[in-house]
Formats: C-alpha cells, sequence, structure tokens
C-alpha cells in the first residue's frame, strides 16, 4: 500500500442534502467527486480514506441523487455528489440533478475543486466535457482522473492516456490514472487535493 502525502486520524459522515440550506456549514476547504454513474467514485472515495464502506458502492446506479458530506481531520469537506449519465433516470429526475449541481456549484463557497472521474476503457464522453468546461463559469478548478486504470497493463494504460489526452486537447500529466481496486494513483490524487486547499497533512 502506497503512503498517502496525509495522515488520516479522523473520517466522517457528515451528512446527505439536496438544497444549499441544508447543506453543512462551510466550515472547511470542500472537494467534490463527480463522475458518470458507476465510474467508481464511491469505491475511489473509500480508497482514498481507507474506509470499506464509508461510501456505498454500487447500489442501484442512479438512484442515489443526495449529496452527500464526508469529512477529513476537522481540516478537509470531501462531496460525493451524485453520478450523472445514467440512460434510465427519468427525464424530470435528470432536471432535478441538473438543478442540484447548479446550485451546489453556484453558491458552495468552500468548493475548492471538483475531481471529474472517468472510466479509462470509456474515455471522455460528452457529459464529462459539459461538466469540466462548466467549471471555469463557477470559478472552480478541476482536477482530471481516470478509474479503473488496472484494466490495461502499464504501458496499454499510458498509451490509452496519451491518445486521450490528444484527442480532447489536455496534456497527458493532468489526466491521473488511479484504481481502486489495486490502489495506485490514491496519492497523487491526494498530493492534488493537498496543493488545491492547502490543508494541513499531520
Ligand atoms: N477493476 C476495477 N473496478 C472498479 C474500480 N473502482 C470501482 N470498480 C467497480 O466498478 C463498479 C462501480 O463502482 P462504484 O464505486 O459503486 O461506482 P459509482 O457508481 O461511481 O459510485 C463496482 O462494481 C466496482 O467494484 C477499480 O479501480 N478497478
Ligand atoms: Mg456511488
Amino acid at each position: 500500500m502506497s503512503d498517502f502525502p496525509i495522515v488520516l486520524r479522523k473520517v466522517e459522515f457528515v451528512k446527505s442534502a439536496t438544497h444549499p440550506k441544508h447543506y453543512p456549514l462551510a466550515v472547511f476547504k470542500e472537494v467534490a467527486f463527480a463522475g458518470r454513474s458507476n465510474v467508481g467514485k464511491s469505491s475511489l472515495i473509500n480508497a482514498m480514506v481507507r474506509r470499506k464502506n464509508l461510501v456505498k458502492v454500487s447500489g442501484t446506479p442512479g438512484r442515489t441523487q443526495l449529496i452527500n458530506f464526508f469529512q477529513v481531520n476537522d481540516e478537509l469537506s470531501i462531496v460525493d455528489l451524485p453520478g450523472y449519465g445514467f440512460a434510465k433516470v427519468p427525464h424530470d429526475v435528470k432536471k432535478k440533478w441538473g438543478a442540484m449541481l447548479d446550485n451546489y456549484l453556484k453558491y458552495r463557497e468552500s468548493l475548492c475543486s471538483v475531481i471529474v472521474l472517468m472510466d479509462l476503457r470509456r474515455g471522455i464522453q460528452e457529459d464529462d466535457i459539459q461538466l469540466i468546461e462548466a467549471l471555469p463559469f463557477f470559478n472552480i478548478q478541476p482536477i482530471l482522473v481516470f478509474t479503473k486504470a488496472d484494466k490495461y497493463k502499464r504501458n496499454a494504460r499510458i498509451q490509452r492516456r496519451k491518445e486521450l489526452a490528444q484527442k480532447h486537447g489536455f496534456r497527458p500529466e493532468d489526466l491521473l490514472l488511479t484504481s481502486s481496486a489495486k490502489g495506485f494513483g490514491l496519492d497523487e490524487l491526494w498530493q492534488r487535493i493537498i496543493d488545491m486547499t492547502s490543508i494541513e497533512t499531520t
């Protein structure tokens, strides 16, 4: 297991909310995890905080339409946003999701960064691009992360990242390769979060 650049002294679930008036007080710097349903969001958050079941993995995809707030070391707030791009959710659910995310990005003043998760096999999809391109309008920095990179051998995943970076106009080094199954890329993602939030790490 790799060493994280942060000591995890305390990790806890705070609350779930949909409306800004129910968010927890914005006392800590915050990062939010976003991505399509089934991309590996819950798995990655669990791996990042070294808890097996802090966040439920893979119930019915697309049904967790809540914003879930967690807290690390009384320093950092971590948010699990509802997954997008689930074809089977009805239109009005999608509309509600859009409004909920819009409100969150607009009104969450403690939000430093949105971590956009994308399945390395599926690549960067239309709804990912929409989110990535929207973030600058809310003054929010993205961190771009590929999940399930263990599905490729080492050289193949580096090649795949290079191709996707070229196709979409990113620098390969700005696209993190992670695997919560094998536990790689997590220390690098932690370092980006620490750099972006300037939180204490000891
Ligand atoms: N091989 C592999 N599978 C993963 C990884 N992360 C998640 N999965 C699997 O992908 C599915 C969806 O994971 P989940 O974390 O629930 O995705 P979420 O819907 O984005 O929260 C589950 O079956 C996980 O076991 C990974 O890093 N590698
Ligand atoms: Mg999930």
